[in-house]
């Protein structure tokens, strides 16, 4: 596809590049996710001036100055506020956000309960590596139990989140579930995220080799299959409940929910009816000036 501002050049992965230095452990499930974000923008046709993407604070996050294009690094837990304010103020823009599991479970849960209740147009890429990785091997909201983790050496004592469960019984209008070590995977998902009208939850199973010994790179492998192969309706979220459950044996990757009638918040607002412009367009017909007389 063209860019419609800049040229007619077909947007590449060069597009996305970034001159920094990846600083991730060697063997992180973060490479993967990050090439397979930027082919799935690529494919799209999606231009870094069309993109918006949202970091969360971890190890997830360290990843915003290593791609290119438009890009805000939030706070611990905030990310998903900034997304939704950033999504709703111009709807043209491709809105992608990523956060931990701790970030997304922990310190952020309210935020995500809402956000899929409201169904704000946004991709969510949560990199659930069961632990507080950044600040080296804490237990999270997902860290199973029993595990012996930095912060609790003789084993966690609560029951984990079920990521799915949690979003699917709010109604999120997309749920998907990946594996960091499946990138053609994770393209084909996260571009299926992007075009999804609504809150795309995915839900990237992602081994960290430096700090969660119990889950790691070949215990995926071993376990993930991919629901549509089993001849699955992503349509019936009573069947992607059961689908999700399992996080031990036999583990369900691909879409795992889309309601495909799915109407994102923006469009359901009665006040926005209409409306042509977005609200980005509207705030710069505002004069200021007065606010910001004698500042420097
Ligand atoms: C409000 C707040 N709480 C705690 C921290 C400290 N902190 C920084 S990164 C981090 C761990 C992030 O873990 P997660 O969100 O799972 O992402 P990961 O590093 O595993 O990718 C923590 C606890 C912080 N910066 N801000």
């Amino acid at each position: 596809m063209s860019c419609t501002t800049c040229s007619t050049k077909t947007t590449t992965l060069a597009d996305y590049a970034s001159p920094n230095a990846l600083t991730w452990c060697p063997g992180c499930g973060n490479f993967g996710i990050q090439v397979a974000l930027k082919q799935a923008l690529v494919a799209l046709g999606v231009t870094p001036h069309q993109a918006m993407l949202c970091y969360d604070i971890g190890c997830n996050g360290n990843g915003s100055d290593k791609i290119g294009g438009y890009r805000f690094h939030g706070l611990h837990g905030r990310v998903i506020p900034l997304a939704a304010g950033i999504a709703c103020a111009n709807k043209n823009l491709t809105v992608v956000m990523e956060a931990g599991d701790g970030a997304t479970f922990g310190e952020g849960i309210n935020h995500l309960a809402h956000a899929v209740r409201a169904n704000f147009n946004i991709t969510f890429i949560c990199h659930n590596n069961e632990n507080y990785g950044l600040t080296k091997g804490q237990a999270s909201a997902t860290t199973r139990k029993d595990i012996p983790m930095n912060s609790s050496p003789d084993g966690v004592t609560s029951d984990p989140v079920h990521a799915q469960r949690f979003v699917l019984s709010l109604g999120v209008s997309f749920s998907a579930r990946v594996f960091s070590g499946d990138i053609r995977g994770m393209n084909t998902i996260f571009q299926a995220a992007m075009k999804h009208p609504g809150f795309s939850f995915v839900e990237v199973l992602q081994n960290c080799p430096s700090y969660n010994k119990t889950t790691p790179h070949e215990w995926y492998q071993q376990r993930v299959y991919n629901v549509a192969t089993e001849g699955y309706d992503p349509s019936d979220r009573a069947a992607a409940l059961a689908a999700a459950e399992d996080v031990d044996e036999k583990i369900a990757t691909g879409i795992i929910f889309q309601d495909p009638h799915s109407v994102p918040f923006m469009s359901r607002d009665a006040v926005r009816k209409d409306i042509p412009t977005e609200l980005t367009q509207e705030v710069q017909q505002y004069d200021v000036s007065q606010f910001t007389a004698g500042m420097r």
